[in-house]
């Protein structure tokens, strides 16, 4: 049955099956028969509402995971542990329901219980919507960070906005991408928990004044402020099979009563109604840019939003036990940065502290400088953020104070360090001068924390000699680098359950939580048995994912070709255009026949542009209509595909990454700081066609020269070539290139819309083209032929597979988690205990 993802125990077995955790498949039918009769009020014929089916099944999952939940949070505070609090924009989470399975352990009892009910669970694991509440790579990082801080015991909070729309629905019309609003919540989401006893006030607007207390003590108020409520929703992170669950709390944003009161009462109705719309905005929606121009006043919004409320709620939980008494605080409290998105919490810390809790300057400025880590996700300019001081003054004029006061401290100390060198002392300013003041967000992030790291080896040395070159020199020991990874629950064991399941039978089910453990599959790499299933199950994988592309677009997929896949944002600093020229290129030599040896390829790619990039959104068009002239030539056929993937997201990797066989990330070298999707595909086995850039460099490390597909300049060659670049020189040298650069200038993919893509094509024929795609065109054709010989070989292409998922093991996030811990965090791991009742005890009433 080619559509049967999961792998379980015969369920047509009747006997009594317990789980781990004590839960038999008839507590399942029971929990599942109750919810849906009871609680959603539907009649018992369970395989007629898949969507309900979905809901019930969700809720007797989540019931298991109530008592664990409060356990966990009662033993943070009895054991007065060490935290963390993860602060970031976006959660990325995808779907919630197959991943709480599998970390309780009860796959197989849920899987079986559903069959008997005449149900099959992939059908209701399919309704779940996305939580989409982030853009990419950041978003899904901190997701995966999650996932193994619960793994791993620690205590980590992640602090987050509960977007009412998440990431835009990309449909494609005419080629072109269209946004459709993503409005998760239509249909409710039962993993969150809502806990409005918990709200909090935010402040906005106003103005600052000083003010005498009974003490005859000075205070600065922030007063006249227009506030709105911050509400908590909490989802539950359990770990892999540990009683650990963690919370993910998200903030919603809800007028306050006075708000529509004040002017209610002033007799204006419909303007008491526009503020509460007003109010209400700040968490409508996600900002749907990576690494884009930003700026936006509602963007600052959220941030300030997201920053005092997640302070505030910490604060609030520390005053409860330890009253006003901070003495202790940096001890036990650690805030780990998102990039610069949520920085402004370095001010809120100090205003919370000195003006609300009556702290002084020097105290507030030492446990914020003891408690703020910043992670920075770019090297990019355009995504380095920026806010006017007039904005600030505006909108947040008692945090502004606290930037101007923090920035003259840090310009004294450049001073003392560096006397007279006043160059160094604005290139350094938080405050950039000019037409128009601006708080250099990064720069604030970097003198407000005691940690700096980056996301990859190279990225982390980069921000050293380039980036944050001058603070690198006053404060070395500041910057560290954390190579990203992934979660092997979800990236691994959750999507890919067959593949899984063989490296289970062949070297134990240890690498789930010690993914160093895939080394061992290095001793099979040889054995033709092995190869053998490792292949079938490849190929049974591609085959889910051609019939699924079959239901989705119709459109048909060759199993036999090589699975080229390169899904990831649209950016031209990811070079989506190097693919297509190479895409143009294997047209045009089919085309003259030269086609010796010829190695069948299906070339998809996905990934979403930010609505206002317009080269982005050309690119999708390029795509789309590359793809439309290419797969309606008869002279193709099989022997070449190229496929846009639309609306890219978590759920579409889930299925596209068991089916990779080849890995693009040809990113311009010095310009992807990271990149994580390579590491999913690796995990499954996809070998990597790469440039020297971000995490490729590591995962060229681990699995070494000869199963990687390394090509194009590196880092150091493409600024050496800054100033000299000549790409129409290079094409004229190069007659294949000149042919596929003939074929684009010629209208030849847009015969009917005239010079469109004049635009692009002149972009990568310019002296000054940031990304320089023309000038890796040879090597990267060079390493797809290398490519395609070694895919000749099915033999040795298995192999290679097969070894680049046994050195994946670095590119777990619990090691990435790990070294956050010994070298940022340091917390304990807290195992939670239960009694053993709570194990079975079924939770619902009977
Ligand atoms: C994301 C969002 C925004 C914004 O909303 O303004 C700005 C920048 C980003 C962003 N995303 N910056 N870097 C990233 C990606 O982060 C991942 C995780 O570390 C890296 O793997 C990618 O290389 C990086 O592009």
């Amino acid at each position: 049955m080619p559509n049967q993802r999961f792998v379980t125990s015969n369920p047509n077995t009747s006997a009594t099956n317990v789980s781990i955790l004590g839960i038999t498949k008839e507590d399942f039918i029971d929990a599942f028969k109750w919810y849906y009769v009871h609680l959603l009020g539907r009649e018992e014929n369970f395989h007629t509402s898949p969507f309900y089916a979905c809901e019930a099944l969700s809720m007797s999952i989540r019931d298991r995971l109530m008592e664990r939940w409060k356990t966990t949070n009662k033993t943070y505070v009895k054991m007065e542990s060490r935290q963390v609090f993860y602060l970031s924009m976006e959660f990325l989470m995808g779907r919630t329901l197959s991943n709480a399975m599998l970390n309780l352990g009860i796959i197989d009892e849920a899987t079986q219980a559903m069959h008997d009910l005449g149900i099959e669970i992939e059908e209701l694991l399919d309704r779940e919507q996305d939580a989409g509440l982030g853009n990419g790579g950041l978003g899904r990082l901190a997701a995966c960070f999650i996932d193994s801080c619960a793994t791993l015991q620690l205590p980590v909070t992640g602090y987050g906005l509960r977007y009412e729309y998440g990431m835009f629905t990309q449909v494609i019309v005419n080629g072109e991408q269209v946004e459709k609003p993503d409005h998760w919540l239509r249909q409710g989401n039962v993993w969150e928990i809502e806990r409005r006893e918990y709200s909090l006030r935010i402040k906005l607007g106003g103005h600052t004044e000083v003010q005498e207390n009974e003490q005859g003590e000075h205070r600065i108020c922030w007063i006249s402020t227009q506030d709105v409520l911050a509400v908590p929703f909490d989802t539950p992170i359990p770990g892999f099979k540990n009683n650990t669950v963690n919370t993910l709390r998200l903030w919603k944003a809800v007028a306050t009563e006075e708000f529509n009161l004040d002017e209610f009462n002033a007799g204006d109705y419909a303007e008491s109604v526009a503020s509460k719309v007003k109010a209400e905005h700040i968490t409508m929606v996600l900002y749907p840019n990576d690494a884009n121009e930003n700026g936006k006043e509602l963007r600052l919004r959220q941030q300030y939003f997201l920053a005092s409320a997640s302070l505030q709620d910490v604060i609030g939980h520390w005053t409860q036990q330890h009253g006003n008494e901070f003495g202790n605080f940096a001890k036990k409290s650690c805030f780990q940065l998102n990039d610069t998105h949520p920085s402004i919490a370095i001010a809120e810390l100090m205003r919370l502290l000195m003006d609300v809790h009556g702290l002084s300057w020097a105290a507030a400025r030492e446990i914020t400088q003891e408690t703020m880590a910043y992670t920075n996700h770019t090297l990019l300019p355009e995504a380095l953020e920026k806010w006017p001081v007039s904005l600030m003054q505006r909108l947040l004029p008692r945090l502004m104070e606290i930037i101007f006061e923090i920035n003259a401290c840090f310009m004294s100390e450049v001073a003392a360090r560096w006397p007279g060198d006043i160059d160094r002392l604005n290139r350094m300013s938080i405050i950039e001068e000019g037409d128009q003041q601006q708080v250099r967000m990064a720069y604030l992030a970097i003198v407000g924390s005691f940690s700096v790291n980056g996301v990859a080896q190279l990225h982390s040395q980069l921000l050293q000699q380039g980036l944050f070159r001058d603070f690198y020199e006053l404060w070395p020991d500041k910057f560290n680098n954390k190579t990203n990874g992934v979660t092997s629950r979800r990236w691994l064991a959750s999507c890919n359950p067959e593949l899984a399941a063989l490296i289970t039978d062949t070297i134990g089910d240890g690498w789930i939580t010690n993914l160093v453990e895939l080394k061992k599959l290095e001793l099979f790499a040889e054995d033709t048995g092995f190869r053998n299933r490792w292949y079938s199950i490849k190929q049974r994988a591609k085959q889910r994912f051609i019939a699924h592309k079959k239901q989705q677009q119709d459109i048909d997929l060759n199993p036999e070709a090589l699975f080229d896949i390169q899904v990831k944002r649209i950016h031209e600093y990811k070079r989506q255009i190097l693919n297509v020229l190479h895409v143009i290129h294997l047209y045009d030599c089919i085309k003259r026949g030269d086609t010796l040896n010829w190695v069948a390829r299906c070339v998809l790619i996905g990934g979403k542009a930010a609505p206002g990039y317009v080269m982005a959104k050309k690119t999708i068009k390029l795509i789309s209509n590359v793809s439309q002239v290419i797969n309606s030539d008869p002279d193709i056929g099989d022997k070449l595909g190229l496929f846009f993937l639309p609306d890219y997201r978590v759920s579409g990797m889930e299925m596209i990454c068991p089916a990779a066989d080849l890995s693009e990330q040809i990113s311009t070298a010095g310009k992807e700081a990271s990149g994580t999707g390579n590491m999913k595909m690796m995990m499954n086995g996809a070998i990597t066609i790469g440039t020297l850039d971000g995490a490729n460099i590591e995962i060229r490390e681990e699995v070494g020269d000869e199963n990687f597909f390394l090509f194009g300049l590196t880092e150091d060659q493409i600024e050496a070539r800054r100033g000299r670049y000549d790409p129409e020189a290079i094409i004229a040298l190069d007659d294949d290139l000149q042919r596929v650069m003939q074929l684009l200038e010629s209208g030849h993919f847009n015969q009917f819309e005239p010079r469109i893509f004049d635009d692009l094509i002149a972009a990568i024929k310019s002296k000054d083209d940031p990304w320089m795609t023309i000038a890796d065109f040879r090597s990267y054709i060079n390493a797809q032929k290398r490519v395609e010989a070694a895919y000749r070989d099915k033999n040795h292409w298995v192999k290679m597979s097969i070894l680049n998922c046994a050195n994946s093991g670095k590119f777990s996030t619990d090691r990435t988690i790990n070294d956050y811990n010994s070298g940022i965090w340091k917390l304990e791991a807290v195992p939670v205990q239960y009694p053993p009742e709570i194990y079975t005890k079924n939770p619902r009433p009977s």
